[in-house]
């Protein structure tokens, strides 16, 4: 069985590589830039996989003895946040739709509805978790793989106050990089035309992959 995941792409021949967008730049026009999401994924996106790349080639080297073990707290500490931003970035281009979506009666809307009490109450508890980030950050919607729930994590950076073991299913960045030019400084503007162009499909995709291999999840 072939289950496709978001991070599809970017990663190949022992390196981390920037997937191509999963749609046109402009495609997202009625809530992103073309500019925007342009500069988003070939500037910024980007550095955090240079940045992934470079860290672990600087572990191999200290694992080789050829670099100082000194070095191996800031090259782990360079990979975490790197390479969470890569994972992130990956998942946030598909937690976009080009066109509006409603959410539809799948398992992933099932489970939204059970751990949130319903639709809006997910939606009440990802905008909040959104707009409560102080600086740069994420909200993100996954599946806690101990108990098989729902959880939102309101992410500082790319890696800190992030759960252990949380599989990402959605993710919206708050990094002003993601939405300065149009919104300026309204996050709140922004994070409501990101809720009206989740990709639910994709969504549930990601569920439904990710619950066929978790046994508390049915
Ligand atoms: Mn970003």
């Amino acid at each position: 069985m072939e289950i496709s995941s978001f991070t599809d792409g970017g990663y190949e021949d022992g390196l981390y590589v920037l997937p191509p967008l999963p749609y046109n730049a402009a495609a997202l026009e009625a809530v992103l830039d073309a500019e925007t999401v342009r500069l988003h994924h070939g500037k910024h996106h980007a550095a955090y996989v240079a940045g992934a790349n470079s860290a672990a080639a600087q572990l191999r080297l200290i694992s080789l003895a050829e670099r100082d073990e000194n070095e191996v707290a800031e090259a782990t500490q360079k990979l975490t946040f790197n390479l969470s931003g890569h994972i992130l970035h990956c998942l946030y281009w598909h937690s976009l739709s080009p066109v509006s979506q409603v959410i539809t009666m799948t398992d992933a809307a099932a489970a939204i509805c059970r751990q949130f009490g319903s639709y809006d109450g997910f939606c009440r508890v990802f905008k909040s978790a959104a707009l409560s980030v102080q600086g740069n950050g994420w909200a993100v919607l996954g599946l806690d793989l101990m108990s098989g729930r729902l959880v939102v994590n309101a992410v500082q950076n790319h890696q800190n106050a992030l759960l252990p073991g949380l599989y990402p299913i959605l993710a919206c960045d708050v990094w002003e990089h993601a939405y300065y030019l149009r919104y300026r400084n309204n996050r709140a503007a922004y994070v409501e035309a990101f809720m009206r162009h989740i990709d639910w499909v994709g969504v549930a995709r990601r569920y439904n992959n990710i619950t066929l291999k978790c046994h508390e999840c049915r």
